[in-house]
């Protein structure tokens, strides 16, 4: 998988790509992640890329014509599968997309900033608008950076264990049940006596209901969906 990123402060998302299963992923040929500085697509010679909104009102707006330059350019070199655009008011991120996702071969993700780009890049270059929550971030970079993490670790071969993702809270539409490692007993604080017993039927029995007893407290709204 290729996954090219777009943004007007490519160093945000420096540091994502560069520890643990994600710098591995990459090291490792399983996925290529190349970041675009918006500004080298600038087309004026002050390097602009955003401008004052038509109309009045606060905040810049990133222009259409650099967003289309380097999208061409990428979009001359190969084919993509969706070209995506970072936004609070995309569509909710969820594991679902992440799957989806995760099946491709080449995304474009473009960042938002300011008060975000031209509707006409929305309207006529982007396929795909995605949102990582109901909270405004300072630009898409970081929500970017999540969406990465949880699409690349679903690519084959990325985390160690293949069994891993799959058992990930929310790939059954169940939340994780409790985990333990050793000691056995910390402060007198002990580990359930069934997780020792070696009956591993009972053990994965525990891990449902305990899984499905989580969902229900925590996220009823997960369960309702399950039951549907
Ligand atoms: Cl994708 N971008 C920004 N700026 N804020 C967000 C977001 C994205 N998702 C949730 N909040």
């Amino acid at each position: 998988m290729r996954i090219d990123i777009i943004s007007v402060v490519p160093e945000l998302l420096k540091s994502p790509f560069d520890s643990s299963i994600l710098k591995r992923a990459i090291e490792g040929g399983l996925v290529e992640v190349h970041i675009h500085n918006l500004r080298d697509y600038a087309v004026d010679n002050y390097k602009s890329i955003d401008d004052y909104q038509f109309g009045g009102g606060a905040g810049m707006v990133m222009m259409a014509e650099p967003i289309d330059k380097c999208v061409e350019q990428l979009k001359s070199e190969r084919d993509y599968d969706e070209i995506i655009y970072m936004t609070p008011d995309g569509e909710p991120f969820n594991q679902n997309t992440a799957n989806q996702l995760s099946l491709f071969k080449n995304i474009i993700i473009l960042c938002g900033h300011y008060k975000g780009v031209d509707q006409r890049v929305r309207d006529h270059i982007v396929t795909k608008e995605i949102s990582i929550g109901d909270y405004v971030l300072s630009g898409g970079e970081l929500a970017a950076a999540v969406v990465c993490d949880a699409v690349i670790r679903l690519i084959p071969g990325v985390l160690g264990n293949e069994t891993s993702a799959l058992t990930d809270s929310f790939q059954d539409g169940l939340l994780a049940p409790p985990i333990y490692t050793r000691p056995r007993s910390y402060k007198g604080w002990d580990v359930p006596e069934l997780l020792f017993s070696g009956n591993f039927h009972a053990i994965e029995a525990w891990r449902e209901t305990e899984a499905i007893a989580r969902t229900k407290a925590r996220r009823p709204d997960l369960w309702e969906e399950d039951e549907a």
